[in-house]
């Protein structure tokens, strides 16, 4: 096309002309635009990696005013940049616009994607009951680096990396362990679940669950292992080696109402899976328990078709109404409660909804909290104060930590930081807990050290203004503290974690977060589940 306005021009014809329609045809369309500024975090087809799916399905909650707002001014607590300076109004509108259009060929991702996805490696070796490297591997950390996607093991006696490999693209949520610690499971935001030995360092087996997936969990005999999917809109259930069991629409029993998966929770002392839903109001507990009996259960489904033939009880999901849905949650130590907000979009912008307790026997509320702002339940901590069970939870919009009573259900103190933070840790063994103000532009370099008993800030722990500190956590006997340097030269920092005094870097990229295997197949009171 250029070559034949040059030739006109060369005629000696109306070059002006021509070279409004070269500018014109120079100028990316929507769908270039897309390739050149999105397609990296959302994928090409727009299915999905870092970033969620963008096609009209997964945004049909989402309006096109505040999609646009998104853009140009970028989305907080995600890594969603603002475009304001990269793209004129017309190209956001336009791109925007585009997102809303459905593509030519719409993508599917079924059972028989799923089975065919599936690689098992061939350098298994069962017989090793041991690791073959020196340590305590229950004092062993996983690391995710998020910026060149690599996992690092780090020795937590030593301290060193022990072992460094290639993870798939953009991991989300916490690695989740096999009960006797040996094996790990990831999950990608584009679908992958991966099964890695500890002890033998290698991959053991993948298997790719959805196209845009939140996170996966494994259930606490070891046997099942369960991914939620934005997209498409599934509970993907899978044995310990990662061969399909079954696949349940993430949809209301007349088929209704459908919903992106926000995340699978194991709920190990009830032998069951918990799904939270991001657009059902209805919270689902899949028991693995195999002696667990049919339920009958007219309340949840007296008004619903098909219950004839889904019955609830073991691998079949058990539904809770609930007056909204309910997508973040904290659970209680004896999971006998959630704690769970929404988020309501579709206005100006994301709110929180109010937090709500359910009983998950009663399968009823049993209290409503005025908990302000964005709390992200997510990384609430249980810990004792003063002979009371309480939760502590950070906001993603309000620079504080929300302590919270979890026999009155009353909030008690809001502790101040700096700025918002995303992540809360503590150990049993520690007199504090470590909160991050890493959603704060000018104090993402703070982390503030909170004292249990008096619920006051004990000190903060600073890096160079401009960076971010982040997600810590505790080695095994809680001596010492874990934070990432979350930058692409970044480190992960070891404290003591009395003194507060630094010990250690470890030079890392981007390290993401960080997952002590003890803490975590013990529950350790003061980390993530
Ligand atoms: Fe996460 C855990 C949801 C954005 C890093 N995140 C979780 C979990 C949920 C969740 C429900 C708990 C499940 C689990 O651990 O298996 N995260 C969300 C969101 O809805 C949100 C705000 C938007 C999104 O696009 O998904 C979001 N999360 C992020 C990020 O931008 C973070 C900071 C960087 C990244 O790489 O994605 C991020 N999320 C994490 C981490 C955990 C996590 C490190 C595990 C925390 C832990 O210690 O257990």
């Amino acid at each position: 096309m250029a070559r034949a306005v040059l030739a006109a021009c060369l005629a000696g014809g109306a070059c002006v002309a021509h070279a409004a329609d070269v500018a014109a045809q120079q100028t990316p369309g929507p769908g270039a635009l897309y390739q050149q500024h999105c397609a990296s975090c959302h994928g090409e087809a727009r299915t999905g990696g870092m970033g969620p799916a963008l096609l009209p399905a997964s945004l049909d909650r989402l309006k096109q005013a505040e999609a646009t707002r998104v853009v140009t001014h970028g989305r907080v607590a995600t890594q969603m940049p603002a475009f304001a300076s990269v793209l004129s109004e017309a190209e956001i509108r336009g791109v925007t616009q585009w997102l809303y259009t459905a593509p030519d060929v719409m993508p599917a991702w079924g059972e028989a994607d799923i089975r065919a996805s599936r690689v098992v490696s061939k350098t298994e070796r069962p017989d090793q009951l041991t690791p073959r490297w020196p340590g305590d591997p229950l004092n062993l950390f996983v690391v995710v680096e998020g910026g060149d996607h690599h996992v690092s093991l780090v020795d937590g006696d030593r301290l060193e990396v022990i072992h460094r490999f290639a993870s798939r693209y953009a991991l989300h949520g916490g690695p989740k362990f096999s009960p006797d610690g040996r094996f790990v499971y990831f999950g990608s935001r584009d679908g992958w679940v991966t099964k890695y030995d500890l002890y033998n360092l290698r991959v053991v087996a993948e298997v790719r669950a959805g196209l845009n997936m939140r996170n996966v969990a494994v259930s606490g005999d070891g046997r099942w292992v369960m991914a939620g999917n934005h997209l498409p809109r599934t509970v993907v259930l899978f044995d310990a080696d990662l061969n399909l069991v079954k696949t349940l629409p993430a949809a209301s029993l007349d088929g209704r109402v459908t919903s992106r998966v926000s995340a699978v929770y194991d709920a190990a002392p009830r032998r069951s899976f918990i799904v939270a839903m991001k657009d059902l109001p209805e919270l689902w507990e899949v028991s693995y328990d195999a002696k667990a009996e049919p339920v009958h259960d007219g309340l949840v489904h007296d008004y619903r078709m098909g219950e004839a033939i889904a019955k609830p009880g073991f691998l079949t999901p058990r539904r809770t109404p609930l007056s909204q849905p309910l997508d973040d949650f904290f659970f209680d130590p004896g999971y006998r409660h959630v704690l769970g907000t929404g988020r309501a979009v579709g206005g100006e912008a994301s709110v929180a909804a109010a937090a709500q307790v359910i009983n998950l026997d009663a399968r009823s509320r049993v209290a409503t909290l005025p908990l302000g702002g964005m709390p992200h339940l997510g990384s609430g901590i249980a810990l004792q104060h003063q002979g009371r069970a309480v939760l502590a939870t950070p906001s993603l919009d309000q620079p504080v930590i929300s302590v919270i009573d979890m026999k009155a259900w009353t909030v008690m103190r809001q502790i101040p930081l700096p700025g918002p933070g995303f992540f809360l840790r503590s150990h049993p063994q520690s007199p504090y807990m470590w909160a991050d103000s890493m959603l704060s532009p000018a104090s993402r370099h703070i982390l503030t050290v909170i004292d249990k008993q008096t619920l006051e800030p004990k000190a903060q722990i600073q890096v160079p203004p401009g960076r971010t500190l982040a997600h810590v956590e505790f080695t095994r006997d809680g001596s010492k503290v874990l934070a990432s340097l979350w930058e692409q030269d970044g480190a992960l920092i070891v404290y003591d974690a009395v003194t507060l005094k630094e010990l250690k870097r470890l030079p890392m990229s981007k390290p993401v977060g960080k997952y002590n295997v003890f803490n975590k197949t013990t529950r350790n009171e003061g980390t993530s589940h």
